[in-house]
């Protein structure tokens, strides 16, 4: 039986790939970070199934302990401050987290286990104001956020273990990626939530930023799978792994809107408080290269991604408002 660590088990991207690997045979264990309170949403329904190990990435002997006690073939490093508008107002703590701490988990790999698998989660953030449309494994880096600039960091220091040190080490350039479980912040899930409240009565109005930047979305699920390939590859590489799509957060706004038969321009206020210091507007990727020596392709398109968040929230609201 094969065995995974993932760090950020209780995010959206561990939660899934926690359920991906244990239907896959992989005995899991996931790092956790002690809490006062247990936020443990997004595993309850695995819980029983799975170990957890508390450490921290701004603790070096507390994930070497954790390493060696549970052994892993297979380390996804998932954990990082990964809401880009906090990275300004928090950028010390961003970088110890999302650069630095990938550091760590590659200098307990190298200490403990050389034949550990490592995956890092980088970002199509690296590309930020970008150089080339549409980005590849090979376009330059552009970072527009401290949270942008750590994951140029993660990835160099991913390449340089596995080229230092003869790591199996890979970087997934993950493109934005949402789905029922996205964080509350984001505007996939900000805005069908939003969407869903407004149609039951419980909210009058939705305050955003800038409609009009274009990401390219997919669904989290088909990203997770990604991950997993990588690993299981004859050598250790870096991919893109994107839709090769972009749409306009207004887009998004309407499809949200529309599936529940609201005139969004009723409801959508803007707000400048929320505009960025520096804005990445152009994002779409090329999967080419995943498509050719992975055999990744993503299902589920962004209409289809768009309205199973909006029914999941308006199906969650209803429910709370019951009990
Ligand atoms: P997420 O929902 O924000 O989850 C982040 C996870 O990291 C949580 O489990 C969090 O634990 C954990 N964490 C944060 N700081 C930690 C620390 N110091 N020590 C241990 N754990 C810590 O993020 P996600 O959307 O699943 O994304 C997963 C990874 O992919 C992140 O690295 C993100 O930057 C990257 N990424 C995401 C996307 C995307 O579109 N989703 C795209 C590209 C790359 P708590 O529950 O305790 O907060
Ligand atoms: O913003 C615009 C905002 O916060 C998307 C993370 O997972 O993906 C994510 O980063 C766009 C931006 O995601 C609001 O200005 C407008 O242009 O959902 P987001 P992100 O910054 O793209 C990458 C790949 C990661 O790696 C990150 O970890 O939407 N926008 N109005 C807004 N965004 C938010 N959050 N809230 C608004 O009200």
């Amino acid at each position: 039986m094969k065995k995974a660590l993932i760090t950020g088990i209780t995010g959206q991207d561990g939660s899934y790939l926690a359920e991906f690997l244990l239907e896959k045979g992989y005995r899991v264990a996931g790092i956790v970070r002690r809490s006062s309170t247990e936020r443990f949403e997004r595993i309850d329904h695995i819980k029983n199934k799975i170990e957890l190990k508390q450490a921290d990435l701004l603790d070096q002997l507390s994930i070497i302990d954790a390493i060696k006690e549970f052994e892993p073939d297979e380390i996804y490093n998932l954990a990082a401050q990964s809401f880009v508008p906090t990275s300004w107002t928090q950028p010390i703590l961003t970088g110890e987290f999302t650069a630095l701490g990938v550091t760590r988990m590659l200098e307990a790999i190298r200490h403990i286990n050389k034949r550990i698998k490592f995956y890092q989660a980088s970002s199509s953030e690296m590309f930020g104001k970008v150089q080339q449309v549409p980005q590849t494994e090979k376009t330059p880096f552009y970072p527009r956020s401290p949270y942008g600039v750590a994951k140029v960091y993660g990835h160099w220091i991913t390449v340089n273990y596995r080229e230092s040190y003869n790591i199996f080490a890979c970087s997934g350039i993950l493109f934005n990626h949402e789905s029922p479980r996205r964080g509350r912040e984001f505007v996939t899930r900000k805005v069908t939530e939003g969407a869903a409240k407004i149609k039951l009565g419980l909210a009058k109005e939705l305050r955003l930023g800038n409609l009009e930047a274009k990401r390219d979305w997919g669904y989290a699920k088909d990203y997770i799978r990604a991950m997993w390939l990588m690993l299981q590859q004859k050598e250790p590489s870096d991919y893109v792994i994107a839709t090769g799509k972009e749409h306009s957060v207004q887009e998004l706004v309407e499809i949200s809107f529309g599936r529940l038969e609201l005139k969004w321009k009723d409801y959508v206020v803007i707000d400048p408080a929320l505009l960025r210091p520096a804005e990445v507007d152009h994002l779409v990727g090329d999967p080419s290269r995943a498509k050719k020596e992975l055999g990744w392709e993503p299902q589920v398109s962004f209409q289809e991604l768009i309205e199973m968040m909006v029914e999941a929230d308006l199906d969650k609201l209803k429910k709370n408002s019951k009990s």
